[in-house]
């Protein structure tokens, strides 16, 4: 059931995130899924690429760093807040501090800071980031309330070696309370799998110290942009009204029907996963 969480207007949302024009991921993933939701949803582009860069040839790539600031000393000027601050893929290091100077003015006004910490996959840091973005982007968290690394990020930013699973309840709680010690947020960690058949999410609630597992079965393949499907689907559940946990359940689930409805077509994997298909399934259920 759709929910308006805010008495006042249409609950708002500011997405930033890079637009990979071609591919399914950041903004063309966070801004229908989170509308789908009812979500009032204004973007901020951190980059312009003509496909993400996990897999095709020869991306074109402008960066937007000098153009973020201007927009928000804009929308200052005109009173405009959101309930929501959710970042994802960032187009520089120096986005890093930007990020926290604009967490610092909606955190003042009552926004929820989201930050998808997205850097790695695999055990590998996307290629266009050096080694110092993991402890940047560690920082950044500091002032979230909410992560949502996957496995990877969580080992870049912990100085971890990563291990590829399956994994020990103990490994996965120790890692989530490691990240929430240091960044003071609640922490929702992707990727979890105690076994080879199933797969999906913990979430480390900071607020009452309780840790929750999601589950969906496995579907053998690598398939990408999955953590922003995740992600927004998770925000959008928690911005109608439910918890850690439900929101978690909704956005494994999610994630995981969008992959089947990807198997129904034979296209590549780098072309994003069908998640278009599972939005009635979304709006029925959140
Ligand atoms: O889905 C994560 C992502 C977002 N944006 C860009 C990417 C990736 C992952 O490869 O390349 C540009």
């Amino acid at each position: 059931m759709l929910k308006n969480i805010n008495p006042s207007r249409q609950t708002r949302v500011l997405a930033i995130h890079d637009i990979s024009c071609i591919g399914k991921c950041s903004i063309t993933a966070a801004l229908p899924i989170l509308s789908a939701a009812g979500i009032e949803t204004a973007v901020l582009p951190t980059a312009i690429l003509s496909t993400h860069t996990g897999g095709f040839k020869g991306y074109t790539f402008r960066d937007l760093t000098d153009d973020i600031m201007p927009v928000i000393n804009h929308w200052e000027k005109e009173g405009i807040d959101f309930d929501a601050v959710y970042t994802g893929y960032l187009g520089s290091y120096e986005q890093i501090n930007i990020m926290k100077e604009i967490f610092s003015i909606y955190k003042k006004k009552g926004a929820l800071i989201f930050v998808d910490p997205v850097m790695g996959d695999n055990g590998r840091l996307y290629s266009a980031f050096d080694d110092s973005f993991p402890k940047g982007m560690l920082d950044m968290c500091a002032y979230a309330d909410i992560i949502t690394p996957n496995i990877t990020e969580a080992s870049l930013m912990l100085g971890e070696k990563y291990s590829s699973g399956p994994y020990e309840k103990k490994y996965i709680e120790d890692i989530m309370r490691r990240l929430s010690g240091i960044c003071g947020g609640s922490v929702v960690l992707t990727g979890v799998c105690f076994d080879e058949n199933m797969l999906g999410a913990a979430t480390y609630d900071a607020s009452n110290n309780k840790t929750d597992y999601s589950f969906a079965r496995r579907i053998d393949g690598m398939y990408h942009g999955t953590g922003d499907v995740f992600a927004s689907a998770f925000l959008a559940s928690l911005l109608n009204g439910n918890d850690m946990k439900k929101s978690a359940d909704i956005a494994v689930e999610f994630a995981a029907q969008s992959i089947r409805q990807t198997l129904k077509i034979k296209q590549d994997r780098y072309y994003g996963v069908n998640f278009e298909a599972a939005i009635p399934w979304l709006i029925n259920n959140i």
